[in-house]
């Protein structure tokens, strides 16, 4: 068998690693910033989720060789005037902590009316610490006023996608990774990837 090329996703974010492996680990070798020692930590200092998906993908891929893939992620809620988006990681109070996180969303989302809410990824890729092409997907749904389920991680259990009545939490990762924001943005870069390296072998 051939060897898979390698691709470098600029996260420490384990989860977001785990779900991009489990999409296109059969065609990349999926490593993270976790596993070189060099990665610098990016302040995520942008305004906007492509800005700070640049900031990442850019800083790893100074000095990482191949391909890096960044994401960043966020839930926009209609009732909450888009927030958390961009600061959805710390909406809590705590970078990364995602029951305080939760718990923010479950209060200020209490009695309102209007649940619509979105996820919402952008992907960078880079290389040699040049952006090559920016990618964004997009998922649909409502926020649930109690938690619901286990799997997945961050607002997934108090995410209700569009055309389903569970919680990503308990619809599990299959269903989760055939639709969500990640998903669709990383089908993409899959076919921007395959697009290129046919265009290299012809
Ligand atoms: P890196 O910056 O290292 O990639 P991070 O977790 O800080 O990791 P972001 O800055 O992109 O990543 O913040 C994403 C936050 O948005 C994440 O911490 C969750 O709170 C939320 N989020 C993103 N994707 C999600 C998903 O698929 N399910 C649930 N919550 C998600």
């Amino acid at each position: 068998m051939q060897a898979r090329p390698r691709l470098i996703v600029a996260t420490r974010n384990a989860h977001k690693t785990a779900e991009i492996r489990s999409m296109i680990g059969d065609r990349y070798e999926v490593l993270d910033a976790t596993h070189f020692p060099q990665c610098p930590e990016i302040d995520e200092t942008g305004t906007t989720f492509l800005e700070n998906a640049r900031l990442k993908a850019l800083g790893v891929s100074r000095v990482v060789e191949g391909w890096v893939l960044s994401d960043d992620s966020g839930l926009e809620v209609d009732a909450l005037g888009g927030a958390p988006g961009v600061w959805s990681s710390s909406f809590g109070g705590e970078e990364g902590n995602h029951p305080l996180n939760n718990a923010r969303l479950i209060r200020e989302m209490a009695g309102k009316f209007e649940r619509r809410a979105r996820f919402r990824c952008t992907m960078v890729l880079a290389r040699s610490g040049e952006e090559v092409a920016h990618f964004s997907g997009v998922v649909e749904g409502r926020i649930i006023e109690v938690a619901r389920g286990s799997e997945g991680f961050g607002y997934d259990p108090l995410f209700i996608p569009e055309g389903y009545s569970e919680t990503f939490s308990e619809l599990g990762e299959e269903v989760k990774n055939s639709l969500s924001h990640r998903a669709r943005a990383l089908a993409q870069v899959a076919d921007f990837l395959r697009d290129l390296s046919r265009g290299e072998s012809n």
